[in-house]
């Protein structure tokens, strides 16, 4: 598959696997796992046509790691970035003393009302790394980059998950926890 199709394919799969598997017929389970067969079905009537080692390509060369497959491939899910409900089992982790969340200067007048909310995702995103953080933070506009206190919140009771391809979730982030530069 060239650079194109798997863009396309990965973006599809993002929408299907994350936000409305309803639009093609397919559903998830409470983990986000939806049958490999019946996802590749149902694509192929949407004019997408992929077979199984196609699939796997995608998953494969995903430059942020976004999707999984189950030991047997029956299984693929969205590693994170859900917009419906699910629960997918992550458990609490300790965070480094600082985390990063990477956005827009436009945001920051709210921001530094509400801290940071997760809005349409299950939850606030943060990065182990500035790099990561200004290229999130770049999609929306002019990048600035708040650190986040996350060993403070930590210790305060706030709960932590990493996801499969590493980025840090937290519920949410009050203003007292984040340095606005
Ligand atoms: C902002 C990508 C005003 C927040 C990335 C962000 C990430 C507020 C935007 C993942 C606010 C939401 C997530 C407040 C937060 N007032 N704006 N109180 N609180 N915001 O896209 O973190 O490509 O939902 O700063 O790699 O940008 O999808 O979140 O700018 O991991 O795999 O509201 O998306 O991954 O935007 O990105 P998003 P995000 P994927």
């Amino acid at each position: 598959m060239n650079e194109k199709e798997l863009k396309r394919i990965s973006k599809f799969l993002s929408y299907v696997l994350r936000h409305q598997p309803d639009s093609i017929g397919i559903s998830l389970n409470e983990q986000g796992w939806t049958s490999t067969t019946t996802l590749l079905e149902q694509m192929s009537l949407q004019g997408k046509k992929v077979n199984l080692e196609g699939l796997k390509e995608v998953v494969e060369k995903n430059n942020k790691q976004r999707f999984s497959f189950n030991e047997d491939l029956s299984m693929i899910r969205a590693n994170q970035g859900h917009s419906v409900s699910l629960d997918l089992g992550y458990s609490a982790i300790e965070p480094p003393g600082v985390l990063y969340h990477g956005t827009a200067t436009r945001f920051i007048d709210s921001i530094q009302k509400t801290g940071l909310e997760k809005r349409n995702r299950h939850h606030v995103h943060l990065s182990a790394e500035t790099a990561t953080a200004k290229n999130v933070g770049q999609r929306h506009g002019k990048v600035i980059i708040l650190d986040v206190h996350a060993k403070e919140m930590h210790e305060a009771g706030y709960k932590f998950f990493i996801s499969e391809n590493g980025v840090w979730l937290t519920d949410h982030v009050p203003t007292d926890y984040i340095d606005f530069p």
